[in-house]
């Protein structure tokens, strides 16, 4: 569409007009009470005017998904605004209260952000998993009739240095990635720094080395003009042994400086310096800041060309600031306009005052003439960008046979392996995935059955060899494993692409991923990323905690159930039974895929209808099971996050609240001080997550005026007697449960783990940290005065 070009060109001042306007009222005009000057935006917004102008108004289809460089987001905003997406309000209130995000937020800005980014690195992995989901969803017969999308991320250089994004480069290649580009804003510079040089010579190989094409956008199109003129060839020479830092800053000093270096290095030298001479400053100075990634044609060239469905990387040189008196300088990164500045910019762009937010002003093109040029910009043809999918039933109750002693961690294994026999649509759309820990995280039995994904089969030569093996690993298009390599960002980033099918690919997928509990922390902010896109999923940590003892401290999870606790969009269980897991498992299935917004339940203060992803945390400990019906009542209690084993009585002087694989410890606990403590409880504790936040909510309710609001946790708590101490307990850090004592006053000891543990048998271990048996006793002995307990004498 390159007849559109000068159409495009005002489109683009106009769009860098609207950016720049955005941060300058936000942080001069708009009452700023905190006072809080905040940069980051302006120079690195302005360094991607050009290209995202020429993706989003003419190259990108409403197929296509962009993750945007944060800094960007003003440039995303205003395209946003100019294509009727925007308001005006929310540019006015940028960074302020429910007004444009500072960073593109796919939860909290209302103008169709793909995938979020602040997190630098994981937004550009998104795109490379968000195109392997698209594959995987295609390949299971499924969104036919849509058109195939491709997956943009438009990546700040400095980005690069992020780990996370090699990582999900070398799946990328293992996975066959197709439909995915990454856009590198190649400005040579970062927050703080100016990048060494060179390093586009690094990055071509390595995407080369990936089965990426690679395409440098180097030279503007006045540039290749005038390398054509007598002389030509000797500048380009000079620009390419230029070093970015001496670039960046004749940018800055602009046109005289820019003659005065150029003289001092080649003039003399013929053509050369009759190319320069020709040219005033303000020509010089545009013909040297006219690289590739401020050239409208050349961007335009460049990603038309770019038609095969192989990923490519586009490496396009810019200018941080490009546009702005603080272009190219290396500190220009929290640089803002002053307000003298905006004024002098303001008059070039030809605004009037009181005009500023007008969509034409300034443009010499008519305004019906651009308005219909945005009302056919092809990617704005779909009315709906976000797509939704129906949820898929889940069974009333899933099957497991359970041993009579069993750990969660089997039970897992058993219920997925029954759910894999069946045939229906449930079990068709569960996607699971783990990096290198698919067998001893007990998905094999899962995996036997449904197979591993590729886009092309692949047998297992094992099998085929005739070699007697457990599993039988075999890749096919229709398989519904994603083997990772070990990598758990890469675990995160494809989980929160899996668990935004839905939005995106309008398939709904129920993504499972497996991984050992204590490499949470490697995943961490990628997992962070994941919950705040609001990605949908179930994530297994397993095994977990010190129960592990054998394997030594660096193997055995101690914060994680804090994550769990702490983590927004994130419902954490922990489990110590496998009938409580088998009722955890089926609700989870359903709340990823609530999205309602109804008001929370006055049963739980949860918001439940909202929905979210899940964690659990499980444990290879065998534990001996407890034979019972599960009574809907106790299914409840379960999700809900407690219940009772055994119920304290009226005169209860301590009771034992614990939570997942230490229940025998506690059951034992509770034995030993029934002689000596009166109607001693035992609270099973599944969730200290939800307990909390259903306690959290029912409270500022009732400050807020509901009084009769109550939450689970306080209804459990409010027979037991003031005087009653608890003692609380899990293979996790104490602070987990520790708040207990806070809900109705009860004088509590939390019993957990602190230190890193070494290798030991369990018993050893577990008596070391102080979470046994013994321990709980003792604890409840200093908590809950009355006479001697006789059995913790007996104890050594
Ligand atoms: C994980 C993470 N670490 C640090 C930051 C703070 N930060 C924001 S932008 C940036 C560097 C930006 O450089 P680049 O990606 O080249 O973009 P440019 O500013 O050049 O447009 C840093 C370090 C962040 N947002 N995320
Ligand atoms: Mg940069």
């Amino acid at each position: 569409m390159t007849d559109g070009v000068e159409t495009l060109r005002e489109l683009e001042k106009k769009i860098l007009w609207l950016a720049s306007w955005t941060i300058h009222n936000a942080n001069h005009l708009r009452e700023n009470s905190d006072g809080l000057k905040v940069g980051g935006h302006q120079a690195s917004s302005a360094s991607l005017a050009t290209i995202m102008t020429a993706l989003y108004l003419d190259v990108l289809r409403p197929q296509d998904r962009v993750a945007v460089k944060p800094h960007a987001s003003p440039i995303f905003h205003a395209i946003q605004y100019l294509l009727g997406k925007q308001t005006q309000r929310r540019l006015e209130t940028f960074r302020g209260y429910k007004g444009a995000q500072s960073y593109p937020s796919r939860t909290k800005d209302a103008d169709d952000v793909d995938f979020s980014t602040g997190s630098v690195g994981l937004g550009v992995a998104q795109t490379l998993f968000a195109s392997l989901v698209q594959d995987y969803v295609r390949a299971h017969g499924w969104g036919l009739s849509r058109p195939e999308g491709r997956m943009v991320a438009l990546v700040g250089d400095a980005e690069l240095d992020e780990g996370n994004i090699f990582e999900a480069l070398l799946e990328g290649w293992k996975q066959g990635l197709r439909n995915c580009w990454w856009i590198i804003d190649y400005n040579r510079q970062s927050l703080d720094a100016v990048v060494r040089e060179g390093l586009w010579e690094r990055y071509e190989q390595l995407f080369k080395n990936f089965g990426w094409d690679v395409v440098i956008v180097k030279y503007g199109s006045l540039q290749q003009a005038a390398f054509k003129e007598p002389g030509g060839e000797r500048l380009r020479q000079w620009i390419d042994k230029c070093p970015n830092q001496l670039y960046s800053a004749l940018v800055f000093a602009g046109g005289a400086a820019w003659r005065k270096r150029l003289n001092d290095e080649i003039g003399d030298q013929g053509d050369v310096s009759r190319l320069i001479e020709k040219r005033s400053d303000d020509a010089l100075a545009a013909l040297m800041n006219n690289l590739g990634g401020h050239d409208l044609p050349s961007m335009l060239e460049a990603l038309h060309a770019a038609t095969s469905d192989k990923p490519t990387c586009f490496i396009c040189y810019t200018v941080k600031g490009f546009g702005l008196p603080m272009a190219g300088h290396k500190d220009n990164h929290a640089g803002l306009m002053t307000p003298a500045q905006m004024e002098v910019f303001r008059q070039a762009m030809a605004v009037r005052p009181g005009h500023e937010w007008d969509k034409f002003e300034g443009l010499s093109l008519p305004a019906e003439k651009l308005q219909s040029f945005l009302d056919r910009v092809p990617f704005a043809a779909d009315k709906a960008r976000r797509l939704s999918a129906p949820a898929i039933a889940v069974p009333d109750n899933l099957a497991v046979t359970i041993q009579p002693t069993m750990a969660t961690q089997t039970g897992f294994g058993a219920l997925l392996n029954e759910i894999g026999r069946g045939d229906n649509a449930f079990a068709q759309r569960i996607v699971t995935t783990s990096p290198d820990v698919t067998v001893s995280t007990n998905l094999g039995p899962w995996v036997n059955r449904r197979g591993l994904f590729a886009r092309e089969a692949m047998a297992d030569t094992f099998k085929s060899e005739h070699i007697p093996s457990t599993f039988n690993w075999e890749f096919s298009p229709k398989g519904q494993h994603i083997e990772l390599g070990i990598a758990e960002n890469n675990l995160f980033v494809l989980l929160s692409a899996l668990g935004l099918s839905h939005s995106i690919n309008g398939e709904r997928l129920l993504p499972i991923g497996t991984l050992y509990d204590p490499f949470i922390a490697r995943g961490l902010d990628a997992l962070n990323y994941a919950c705040y896109q609001d990605a949908r999923f179930i994530l297994v940590a397993t095994p977990s905690g010190i129960t592990l003892a054998g394997e030594g401290g660096a193997h055995q999870s101690i914060a994680e159930p804090l994550i769990g606790l702490a983590q927004d969009g994130l419902a954490a269980f922990e489990p110590a039974y496998v009938d409580e897991l088998a009722v955890i498992l089926r609700w989870a299935f359903a709340y990823i895929q609530k999205d309602g917004d109804a008001a929370p339940s006055e049963r739980n203060w949860l918001r439940d209808e909202t929905g979210g992803s899940v964690y659990l945390r499980l444990s290879t400990r065998p534990v001996e099971q407890i034979e019972r019906t599960m009574t809907a009542e106790l299914a409840q209690q379960i999700v809900d996050g407690a219940y009772w084993l055994r119920e304290p009585g009226p005169n209860a002087q301590v009771m034992v609240a614990f939570t997942g694989a230490v229940a025998p410890e506690a059951i034992a606990a509770v034995g030993l001080m029934a002689e000596d403590r009166r109607d001693v409880g035992l609270l099973a504790v599944t969730s200290a997550d939800r307990l909390n936040a259903g306690w959290t909510a029912a409270q500022r309710a009732r400050e807020r005026g509901l009084v009769h609001a109550r939450s689970h946790i306080e209804r459990l708590l409010a027979d037991v007697p003031p005087h009653c101490g608890i003692v609380s307990v899990l293979d996790g850090h104490p602070a987990t449960l520790a708040w207990l004592g806070a809900v109705a006053g009860h004088r509590t000891r939390a019993l957990g783990v602190e230190h890193f543990g070494q290798t030991g048998s369990l018993a050893e271990l577990y008596r070391h940290y102080g979470i046994d048996a013994n321990a709980i006793v003792a604890a409840a002995q200093a908590i809950a005065p009355g006479r001697p307990i006789r059995h913790l004498k007996a104890l050594p």
